[in-house]
């Protein structure tokens, strides 16, 4: 149980809320730090506010949007494999969202075997991880949730680890990380774990540039829109005056780097206030705020950062095209 932070009981769930007391100087420190450097940027845990959140569960569902579904029908496969072996414990999900994946390996479980887990969601967005778990008791009366609002990065050890755990980090989340804090986390992660604990990692895979840019840049908007949301929440928590209109959704394939890139690039010249850090900012037309990196691996880039982390791979699955892969760790 986390030692740290707000714990509140909501019904049969136990919610921790491990950010709510660091959240205003941490955004403080990173929207300063971001948007005074010369290539200005904001880190991209902040597109999820209750808002940011439902956008992004839009996303998962537009037919551009190919990680979700990939991943679900490697899930579909895998979860009663996975299960199998895992009849009491702790299901821990990082990064958690919305519940549809966690589901598929509840349902993998079986009803009976309900009341022997407890499922561990940890998640900076507190509307996400409440809505989530209020749904799934619904579904699956009898499991202990203990919802834990929390930066992955940095509050790992509010994660219980005393019993036998499967830990998810689904989604490819891992690609938002740049290749330094990737190693980190998993060592970080890798620290927690005992040898009878399994990682299950989800990594969105290279292929042909149209598909990924397609993926970012949908029909519809939406990823436009949730990329600007990250203006919204800096408006709301700082006290600014970013005018959403003045900048533009720009997304694309760095094949330097293997990642998409998303930035937001002012349409005209533009000053914003940000009242809460003093700051008034001049941004030129055309200069960017880099907003997200979203990499994608290759399998021998996996390999390589697993090695690099002290794990090993236990299972590698994947879909017919190796579009996306979901792969289960362990100790070395
Ligand atoms: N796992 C889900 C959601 C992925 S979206 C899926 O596979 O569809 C990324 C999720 O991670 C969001 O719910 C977001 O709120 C959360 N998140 C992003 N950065 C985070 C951080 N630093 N710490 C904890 N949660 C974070
Ligand atoms: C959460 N993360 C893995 C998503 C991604 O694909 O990098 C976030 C996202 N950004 C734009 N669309 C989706």
């Amino acid at each position: 149980m986390p030692d740290s932070g707000l714990l509140f009981k909501e019904g049969p769930v136990i919610f921790a809320d491990i950010r709510m007391a660091l959240f205003r100087s941490e955004i403080i420190k990173d929207v300063s730090t971001g948007l005074n450097a010369s290539r200005k940027s904001i880190p991209s845990k902040y597109f999820y506010d209750e808002r940011g959140s439902q956008l992004f569960e839009e996303i998962c569902s537009l037919p551009e949007y190919y990680p979700t579904r990939t991943e679900m029908s490697i899930l579909k496969l895998s979860a009663p494999i996975i299960m199998k072996s895992f009849d009491r414990g702790d299901i821990v999900e990082l990064g958690s969202g919305a519940n549809g994946k966690i589901r598929m390996l509840l349902d993998a479980a079986g009803p009976s075997r309900l009341s022997d887990l407890r499922y561990i969601p940890v998640d900076v967005s507190e509307s996400a991880l409440t809505e989530a778990s209020e749904e799934l008791l619904k579904l699956y009366p009898g499991l202990q949730i203990l919802g834990i609002v929390a930066d992955f990065s940095m509050h790992l050890e509010t994660v219980p680890c005393d019993r036998k755990r499967l830990i998810f980090f689904l989604g490819s989340t891992i690609g938002n990380f740049d290749e330094k804090m990737r190693e980190e986390f998993l060592k970080l992660v890798a620290a927690t774990m005992n040898d009878r604990d399994s990682f299950l990692v989800g990594f969105d895979m290279l292929k042909p540039k149209a598909t990924i840019e397609a993926a970012y840049n949908d029909a519809r908007g939406v990823t436009s829109k949730f990329n600007k949301n990250i203006l919204r929440v800096i408006n709301r928590e700082l006290n600014a005056d970013f005018q959403t209109s003045h900048f533009d959704h720009v997304a694309f394939f760095n094949k330097d780097r293997d990642r998409i890139e998303m930035h937001l690039r002012a349409n005209r010249n533009t000053v914003v206030n940000i009242e809460d850090l003093e700051l008034e900012l001049k941004i030129e037309k055309d200069e960017t705020i880099h907003t997200e990196n979203s990499c994608k691996f290759s399998r021998e880039g996996v390999k390589e950062l697993v090695k690099k982390s002290g794990m090993e791979i236990k299972n590698w699955y994947s879909d017919e095209k190796g579009w996306f892969s979901l792969t289960e760790l362990s100790l070395a």
